[in-house]
Protein backbone atom coordinates (compact mmCIF):
# COMPACT_ATOMS: atom_id res chain seq x y z
CA UNK A 1 0.00 0.00 0.00
CA UNK A 2 1.27 3.67 -1.16
CA UNK A 3 2.25 6.01 1.74
CA UNK A 4 -0.72 8.24 0.84
CA UNK A 5 -3.30 5.72 0.52
CA UNK A 6 -1.77 4.67 4.07
CA UNK A 7 -2.06 7.63 5.95
CA UNK A 8 -5.48 8.51 4.29
CA UNK A 9 -6.92 4.87 5.74
CA UNK A 10 -4.89 5.46 9.03
CA UNK A 11 -5.67 7.96 11.34
CA UNK A 12 -3.23 6.51 13.92
CA UNK A 13 -0.36 8.12 11.49
CA UNK A 14 -1.08 11.73 12.34
CA UNK A 15 -1.14 14.10 9.66
CA UNK A 16 0.37 16.27 12.51
CA UNK A 17 3.66 14.15 11.90
CA UNK A 18 3.62 15.22 8.01
CA UNK A 19 3.21 18.98 8.87
CA UNK A 20 6.28 18.77 11.78
CA UNK A 21 8.62 17.16 9.49
CA UNK A 22 8.53 18.76 6.46
CA UNK A 23 8.20 22.60 8.52
CA UNK A 24 11.98 21.64 9.36
CA UNK A 25 13.05 22.39 6.61
CA UNK A 26 13.45 25.75 4.69
CA UNK A 27 12.04 26.80 1.11
CA UNK A 28 14.45 26.81 -1.22
CA UNK A 29 13.79 30.39 -2.86
CA UNK A 30 14.52 29.86 -7.23
CA UNK A 31 15.88 32.42 -8.98
CA UNK A 32 14.27 32.90 -12.83
CA UNK A 33 17.43 31.29 -13.93
CA UNK A 34 16.40 28.27 -12.20
CA UNK A 35 12.94 28.62 -13.48
CA UNK A 36 14.07 28.98 -16.81
CA UNK A 37 16.68 26.11 -16.60
CA UNK A 38 13.73 23.75 -15.28
CA UNK A 39 11.89 24.62 -19.11
CA UNK A 40 14.64 24.74 -21.28
CA UNK A 41 17.02 22.87 -23.68
CA UNK A 42 17.76 20.72 -20.68
CA UNK A 43 14.61 20.24 -19.29
CA UNK A 44 13.96 17.36 -17.05
CA UNK A 45 10.92 16.12 -15.83
CA UNK A 46 12.41 13.68 -13.20
CA UNK A 47 14.94 16.61 -11.82
CA UNK A 48 11.83 18.94 -11.37
CA UNK A 49 9.81 15.60 -10.15
CA UNK A 50 12.38 15.09 -7.38
CA UNK A 51 12.79 18.59 -6.51
CA UNK A 52 8.78 19.40 -6.12
CA UNK A 53 7.81 16.31 -4.39
CA UNK A 54 10.07 17.33 -1.35
CA UNK A 55 9.87 21.37 -1.89
CA UNK A 56 5.95 21.56 -2.08
CA UNK A 57 5.24 19.54 1.13
CA UNK A 58 7.68 21.75 2.76
CA UNK A 59 6.28 25.21 1.35
CA UNK A 60 2.85 23.77 2.59
CA UNK A 61 3.92 22.57 6.14
CA UNK A 62 5.87 26.03 7.00
CA UNK A 63 2.87 27.94 6.23
CA UNK A 64 0.30 25.36 7.65
CA UNK A 65 2.66 25.81 11.53
CA UNK A 66 1.64 29.62 10.89
CA UNK A 67 -2.18 28.95 10.50
CA UNK A 68 -1.85 27.21 13.94
CA UNK A 69 -1.14 30.47 15.60
CA UNK A 70 -4.07 32.03 14.01
CA UNK A 71 -6.70 33.49 17.32
CA UNK A 72 -8.65 29.86 18.29
CA UNK A 73 -11.94 32.38 17.01
CA UNK A 74 -10.65 32.37 13.64
CA UNK A 75 -9.30 28.76 13.47
CA UNK A 76 -12.75 28.00 14.34
CA UNK A 77 -14.79 28.95 11.74
CA UNK A 78 -16.29 26.76 9.09
CA UNK A 79 -13.78 28.66 6.21
CA UNK A 80 -10.64 28.05 8.26
CA UNK A 81 -11.58 24.28 8.87
CA UNK A 82 -12.51 24.15 5.32
CA UNK A 83 -9.18 25.91 4.14
CA UNK A 84 -7.25 23.24 6.51
CA UNK A 85 -8.59 20.16 5.14
CA UNK A 86 -7.42 21.11 1.58
CA UNK A 87 -3.91 22.17 2.75
CA UNK A 88 -3.63 18.30 4.88
CA UNK A 89 -5.51 17.08 1.57
CA UNK A 90 -2.62 18.28 -0.60
CA UNK A 91 0.33 17.32 2.11
CA UNK A 92 -0.70 13.98 1.89
CA UNK A 93 -1.03 13.77 -1.50
CA UNK A 94 2.45 15.14 -2.47
CA UNK A 95 4.18 13.05 -0.02
CA UNK A 96 2.87 10.09 -1.53
CA UNK A 97 5.02 10.56 -4.58
CA UNK A 98 8.46 10.26 -2.28
CA UNK A 99 8.73 6.66 -2.11
CA UNK A 100 7.75 6.57 -6.41
CA UNK A 101 10.44 5.88 -8.61
CA UNK A 102 11.27 8.89 -10.49
CA UNK A 103 12.38 6.80 -13.41
CA UNK A 104 8.63 5.70 -13.86
CA UNK A 105 6.87 7.54 -16.89
CA UNK A 106 3.84 6.39 -15.39
CA UNK A 107 4.75 7.83 -12.13
CA UNK A 108 5.75 11.34 -13.63
CA UNK A 109 2.38 11.43 -14.93
CA UNK A 110 0.28 10.68 -12.66
CA UNK A 111 2.61 13.69 -10.22
CA UNK A 112 1.53 16.07 -13.06
CA UNK A 113 -2.52 15.09 -12.59
CA UNK A 114 -2.01 15.22 -9.09
CA UNK A 115 -0.67 18.85 -8.87
CA UNK A 116 -3.11 20.17 -11.09
CA UNK A 117 -5.49 18.50 -8.89
CA UNK A 118 -4.02 20.02 -5.79
CA UNK A 119 -4.13 23.68 -7.61
CA UNK A 120 -7.88 23.34 -8.27
CA UNK A 121 -8.23 22.48 -4.86
CA UNK A 122 -6.93 25.28 -3.61
CA UNK A 123 -8.70 27.26 -6.29
CA UNK A 124 -10.74 29.20 -3.80
CA UNK A 125 -8.69 29.85 -0.89
CA UNK A 126 -8.69 33.75 -0.84
CA UNK A 127 -12.25 33.42 -1.11
CA UNK A 128 -12.60 31.45 1.41
CA UNK A 129 -10.08 33.06 3.77
CA UNK A 130 -11.56 36.52 3.46
CA UNK A 131 -14.74 34.67 4.44
CA UNK A 132 -13.59 33.50 7.84
CA UNK A 133 -11.96 36.80 8.69
CA UNK A 134 -15.24 38.58 7.81
CA UNK A 135 -16.76 36.21 10.37
CA UNK A 136 -14.60 36.55 12.42
CA UNK A 137 -14.54 40.37 12.85
CA UNK A 138 -18.40 40.12 12.70
CA UNK A 139 -18.18 38.28 16.09
CA UNK A 140 -15.19 39.70 17.42
CA UNK A 141 -14.46 43.40 15.98
CA UNK A 142 -11.44 44.79 14.64
CA UNK A 143 -8.96 46.77 17.14
CA UNK A 144 -5.31 47.48 15.83
CA UNK A 145 -3.57 44.61 17.05
CA UNK A 146 -5.34 41.72 15.80
CA UNK A 147 -5.83 44.07 12.84
CA UNK A 148 -1.81 43.38 12.56
CA UNK A 149 -1.69 40.04 13.66
CA UNK A 150 -4.22 39.33 10.19
CA UNK A 151 -2.51 41.36 8.41
CA UNK A 152 1.21 39.67 9.16
CA UNK A 153 -0.33 36.14 8.72
CA UNK A 154 -2.01 36.61 5.53
CA UNK A 155 0.85 38.48 3.92
CA UNK A 156 2.98 35.57 4.53
CA UNK A 157 -0.27 32.83 3.44
CA UNK A 158 -0.56 34.79 0.40
CA UNK A 159 2.77 34.81 -0.32
CA UNK A 160 3.28 31.13 0.58
CA UNK A 161 0.22 30.52 -2.14
CA UNK A 162 1.21 32.60 -4.72
CA UNK A 163 4.75 30.68 -4.75
CA UNK A 164 3.51 27.01 -4.95
CA UNK A 165 1.01 27.91 -7.49
CA UNK A 166 3.78 29.17 -9.30
CA UNK A 167 5.82 26.21 -8.67
CA UNK A 168 2.58 23.55 -9.97
CA UNK A 169 1.75 25.99 -13.25
CA UNK A 170 5.44 25.95 -13.81
CA UNK A 171 6.00 21.96 -14.00
CA UNK A 172 2.11 21.02 -15.07
CA UNK A 173 2.99 23.70 -18.17
CA UNK A 174 6.48 23.04 -19.22
CA UNK A 175 5.85 19.23 -18.80
CA UNK A 176 2.02 18.46 -20.36
CA UNK A 177 4.13 17.85 -23.69
CA UNK A 178 2.24 20.89 -25.59
CA UNK A 179 4.21 23.85 -26.40
CA UNK A 180 2.12 27.37 -26.05
CA UNK A 181 1.21 27.90 -29.19
CA UNK A 182 0.41 31.63 -28.72
CA UNK A 183 3.91 32.34 -27.26
CA UNK A 184 6.37 29.79 -28.17
CA UNK A 185 9.27 31.94 -26.46
CA UNK A 186 7.50 31.40 -23.54
CA UNK A 187 8.28 29.07 -20.32
CA UNK A 188 5.66 28.07 -18.65
CA UNK A 189 3.83 31.22 -17.32
CA UNK A 190 7.48 33.09 -17.60
CA UNK A 191 8.59 35.62 -20.61
CA UNK A 192 11.97 35.92 -21.14
CA UNK A 193 11.47 39.07 -23.06
CA UNK A 194 8.54 40.36 -21.75
CA UNK A 195 7.75 43.71 -22.97
CA UNK A 196 7.29 46.06 -20.14
CA UNK A 197 4.70 48.24 -22.23
CA UNK A 198 3.42 45.95 -23.80
CA UNK A 199 1.46 44.76 -21.32
CA UNK A 200 1.47 48.23 -20.35
CA UNK A 201 -0.94 49.27 -23.26
CA UNK A 202 -2.60 45.41 -23.19
CA UNK A 203 -3.82 46.30 -19.78
CA UNK A 204 -5.24 49.56 -20.53
CA UNK A 205 -6.83 48.72 -23.41
CA UNK A 206 -8.79 45.95 -21.37
CA UNK A 207 -9.74 47.82 -18.81
CA UNK A 208 -11.16 50.73 -21.32
CA UNK A 209 -12.69 48.18 -23.17
CA UNK A 210 -14.42 46.27 -20.34
CA UNK A 211 -14.97 48.28 -16.82
CA UNK A 212 -15.37 51.96 -17.24
CA UNK A 213 -16.88 51.75 -20.87
CA UNK A 214 -20.28 52.59 -19.54
CA UNK A 215 -18.76 55.30 -17.66
CA UNK A 216 -17.14 56.82 -20.93
CA UNK A 217 -20.39 56.30 -23.10
CA UNK A 218 -22.66 58.04 -20.57
CA UNK A 219 -21.24 61.04 -19.86
CA UNK A 220 -19.32 61.53 -22.87
CA UNK A 221 -16.18 62.50 -21.38
CA UNK A 222 -13.03 61.01 -23.04
CA UNK A 223 -9.95 60.65 -20.98
CA UNK A 224 -6.76 58.71 -21.67
CA UNK A 225 -3.76 57.17 -20.80
CA UNK A 226 -0.41 59.01 -21.45
CA UNK A 227 2.41 56.49 -21.97
CA UNK A 228 6.23 57.41 -21.44
CA UNK A 229 8.64 55.09 -21.78
CA UNK A 230 12.66 55.92 -20.50
CA UNK A 231 15.78 53.92 -20.48
CA UNK A 232 19.27 55.20 -19.39
CA UNK A 233 21.14 52.24 -21.70
CA UNK A 234 19.57 51.95 -24.44
CA UNK A 235 16.94 54.92 -25.65
CA UNK A 236 13.91 54.25 -27.66
CA UNK A 237 14.43 50.31 -27.57
CA UNK A 238 11.77 48.77 -25.66
CA UNK A 239 11.70 47.78 -21.80
CA UNK A 240 12.21 44.00 -21.52
CA UNK A 241 12.96 41.75 -18.37
CA UNK A 242 12.33 38.32 -17.67
CA UNK A 243 9.31 38.35 -15.90
CA UNK A 244 5.52 36.83 -15.34
CA UNK A 245 3.36 38.83 -17.47
CA UNK A 246 0.13 37.76 -15.46
CA UNK A 247 1.55 38.93 -12.70
CA UNK A 248 2.44 42.13 -14.24
CA UNK A 249 -1.11 42.19 -15.57
CA UNK A 250 -2.81 41.66 -12.56
CA UNK A 251 -1.06 44.44 -10.64
CA UNK A 252 -1.49 47.01 -13.60
CA UNK A 253 -4.81 46.11 -13.69
CA UNK A 254 -5.74 46.78 -10.01
CA UNK A 255 -3.87 50.26 -10.37
CA UNK A 256 -5.62 51.49 -13.47
CA UNK A 257 -9.40 50.68 -11.88
CA UNK A 258 -8.16 52.13 -8.80
CA UNK A 259 -6.23 55.91 -10.74
CA UNK A 260 -9.57 55.75 -13.24
CA UNK A 261 -12.25 55.24 -10.35
CA UNK A 262 -10.71 58.39 -8.55
CA UNK A 263 -10.21 60.04 -11.37
CA UNK A 264 -13.74 59.46 -13.06
CA UNK A 265 -15.42 60.23 -8.97
CA UNK A 266 -13.61 63.44 -8.41
CA UNK A 267 -14.20 64.85 -11.83
CA UNK A 268 -18.11 63.60 -11.97
CA UNK A 269 -19.31 67.09 -13.58
CA UNK A 270 -16.37 68.14 -15.77
CA UNK A 271 -16.09 67.36 -19.85
CA UNK A 272 -12.68 66.81 -19.46
CA UNK A 273 -10.91 64.17 -16.97
CA UNK A 274 -7.11 64.50 -16.63
CA UNK A 275 -5.36 61.63 -17.96
CA UNK A 276 -3.64 58.71 -15.81
CA UNK A 277 0.11 59.26 -16.88
CA UNK A 278 2.11 56.08 -16.49
CA UNK A 279 6.10 56.24 -17.04
CA UNK A 280 8.41 53.45 -17.36
CA UNK A 281 11.79 53.29 -16.64
CA UNK A 282 14.41 50.80 -16.95
CA UNK A 283 17.68 51.14 -15.04
CA UNK A 284 20.42 49.22 -14.23
CA UNK A 285 18.93 47.76 -11.36
CA UNK A 286 15.12 48.64 -11.45
CA UNK A 287 12.40 48.86 -14.21
CA UNK A 288 9.77 51.10 -12.02
CA UNK A 289 6.66 51.63 -13.81
CA UNK A 290 5.01 54.76 -11.99
CA UNK A 291 0.99 55.32 -12.73
CA UNK A 292 -0.32 58.62 -11.61
CA UNK A 293 -3.64 60.55 -11.23
CA UNK A 294 -5.36 63.23 -10.33
CA UNK A 295 -8.24 61.86 -8.90
CA UNK A 296 -7.98 63.98 -5.11
CA UNK A 297 -5.61 61.83 -3.32
CA UNK A 298 -5.59 60.53 -0.67
CA UNK A 299 -4.72 61.08 3.42
CA UNK A 300 -1.64 59.86 4.04
CA UNK A 301 -3.95 58.39 7.70
CA UNK A 302 -5.66 56.18 4.98
CA UNK A 303 -2.97 54.76 3.01
CA UNK A 304 -2.03 51.50 5.12
CA UNK A 305 -5.95 50.99 4.88
CA UNK A 306 -5.43 50.03 1.13
CA UNK A 307 -3.51 47.61 1.90
CA UNK A 308 -5.44 45.89 5.04
CA UNK A 309 -7.45 42.65 4.48
CA UNK A 310 -8.95 43.11 7.85
CA UNK A 311 -10.34 46.59 7.08
CA UNK A 312 -10.83 46.18 3.36
CA UNK A 313 -12.93 42.98 3.50
CA UNK A 314 -16.94 43.48 3.74
CA UNK A 315 -17.80 47.16 4.50
CA UNK A 316 -19.08 47.99 7.89
CA UNK A 317 -22.36 49.38 7.78
CA UNK A 318 -21.18 53.14 7.84
CA UNK A 319 -18.89 52.84 5.16
CA UNK A 320 -22.07 51.86 2.74
CA UNK A 321 -24.08 54.72 4.65
CA UNK A 322 -21.57 57.19 3.45
CA UNK A 323 -20.60 55.49 0.46
CA UNK A 324 -20.86 59.12 -1.62
CA UNK A 325 -18.15 60.41 0.58
CA UNK A 326 -16.22 57.62 0.83
CA UNK A 327 -14.81 56.84 -2.98
CA UNK A 328 -12.22 54.79 -1.96
CA UNK A 329 -14.26 52.00 0.44
CA UNK A 330 -14.33 48.56 -0.60
CA UNK A 331 -11.16 48.11 -1.82
CA UNK A 332 -11.00 44.46 -1.73
CA UNK A 333 -7.95 42.60 -1.64
CA UNK A 334 -6.45 43.65 -4.85
CA UNK A 335 -3.72 46.23 -3.68
CA UNK A 336 -2.08 43.73 -0.88
CA UNK A 337 -1.92 40.72 -3.37
CA UNK A 338 -1.14 42.95 -5.95
CA UNK A 339 1.95 44.01 -3.84
CA UNK A 340 2.36 40.80 -2.63
CA UNK A 341 2.84 40.02 -6.64
CA UNK A 342 5.52 42.96 -7.03
CA UNK A 343 7.80 41.63 -3.70
CA UNK A 344 7.28 38.06 -4.58
CA UNK A 345 10.29 38.67 -7.14
CA UNK A 346 11.78 41.31 -4.88
CA UNK A 347 10.06 44.54 -5.88
CA UNK A 348 7.18 46.60 -4.15
CA UNK A 349 4.12 48.07 -4.94
CA UNK A 350 3.83 51.82 -3.12
CA UNK A 351 1.53 54.00 -3.47
CA UNK A 352 2.48 57.97 -3.29
CA UNK A 353 -0.25 60.42 -2.58
CA UNK A 354 -1.15 64.25 -2.34
CA UNK A 355 -4.58 64.62 -0.72
CA UNK A 356 -6.64 67.08 -2.55
CA UNK A 357 -4.61 66.13 -6.10
CA UNK A 358 -3.88 62.89 -6.46
CA UNK A 359 -1.85 59.76 -6.28
CA UNK A 360 0.87 57.75 -8.05
CA UNK A 361 1.06 54.07 -7.31
CA UNK A 362 4.66 52.55 -8.32
CA UNK A 363 5.86 49.24 -9.02
CA UNK A 364 9.06 48.57 -8.82
CA UNK A 365 10.65 45.24 -10.37
CA UNK A 366 14.49 43.87 -10.41
CA UNK A 367 15.41 44.95 -13.72
CA UNK A 368 18.13 41.51 -13.69
CA UNK A 369 17.02 37.85 -13.59
CA UNK A 370 19.98 36.48 -11.18
CA UNK A 371 18.07 39.61 -8.78
CA UNK A 372 14.67 37.95 -9.32
CA UNK A 373 14.62 35.31 -6.70
CA UNK A 374 11.29 34.26 -4.85
CA UNK A 375 10.69 36.12 -1.76
CA UNK A 376 9.23 33.08 0.85
CA UNK A 377 7.86 33.15 4.22
CA UNK A 378 10.18 30.86 6.43
CA UNK A 379 8.45 28.85 10.20
CA UNK A 380 11.27 29.92 12.24
CA UNK A 381 11.95 31.90 15.80
CA UNK A 382 11.43 34.96 14.61
CA UNK A 383 8.32 34.03 12.67
CA UNK A 384 6.93 32.51 15.98
CA UNK A 385 7.72 35.69 17.97
CA UNK A 386 5.92 37.77 16.05
CA UNK A 387 2.69 35.92 16.74
CA UNK A 388 3.65 35.94 20.20
CA UNK A 389 4.66 39.19 21.34
CA UNK A 390 2.11 41.22 19.19
CA UNK A 391 0.01 41.84 22.66
CA UNK A 392 2.19 44.39 23.97
CA UNK A 393 1.52 48.11 24.35
CA UNK A 394 2.12 50.93 21.74
CA UNK A 395 5.24 51.98 22.78
CA UNK A 396 4.30 55.26 21.28
CA UNK A 397 2.25 58.12 22.77
CA UNK A 398 -1.95 58.38 21.94
CA UNK A 399 -2.38 61.82 20.94
CA UNK A 400 -5.28 63.13 22.96
CA UNK A 401 -8.48 63.35 21.70
CA UNK A 402 -9.79 65.96 24.06
CA UNK A 403 -7.22 69.26 23.86
CA UNK A 404 -8.53 70.10 27.45
CA UNK A 405 -7.17 67.13 28.83
CA UNK A 406 -3.54 68.23 27.77
CA UNK A 407 -1.30 68.82 30.31
CA UNK A 408 -2.89 65.90 33.06
CA UNK A 409 -0.37 63.58 31.50
CA UNK A 410 -2.86 60.49 32.16
CA UNK A 411 -1.32 57.05 31.90
CA UNK A 412 -4.23 54.44 30.08
CA UNK A 413 -3.91 51.15 30.69
CA UNK A 414 -3.83 49.30 27.38
C1 LIG B 1 -6.44 56.82 -5.59
C2 LIG B 1 -6.38 55.68 -4.61
C3 LIG B 1 -5.50 54.73 -5.35
C4 LIG B 1 -5.03 53.48 -4.99
C5 LIG B 1 -4.21 52.79 -5.87
C6 LIG B 1 -3.86 53.34 -7.08
C7 LIG B 1 -4.31 54.60 -7.44
C8 LIG B 1 -5.13 55.29 -6.58
N1 LIG B 1 -5.71 56.54 -6.71
O1 LIG B 1 -7.08 57.88 -5.43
Amino acid sequence: MKLTQFLLKNSSIPKQALVDRFSKFSPSPLSMKQFIDFGSANACEKTSFVFLRQELPVRLANIMKEIDFLPDKLLSTPSLQLLQSWYATSLMELVGFLENDPDDKTILKKFTETLVNVRNRHNNVVPTMAQGVVEYKEAFGSDPVTNQNVQYFLDRFYMSRISTRMLMNQHSLIFDGSANPAHPKHIGTIDPDCDVTEVVKETDEWEKSSRLCMLYICSHVWFGVILSCSSAKAPDQPLRIVYVPSHLYHMLFELFKNAMRATVETHEMALHLPPVKVRVSLGSEDLTIKISDRGGGVPLRKIERLFSYMYSTAPSPVDIDNSRNAPLAGFGYGLPISRLYAKYFQGDLQLYSMEGYGTSAVIYLKALSSDSVERLPVYNQSAIRHYQTSNEADDWCMPSKDPKKLGKHERRSQ
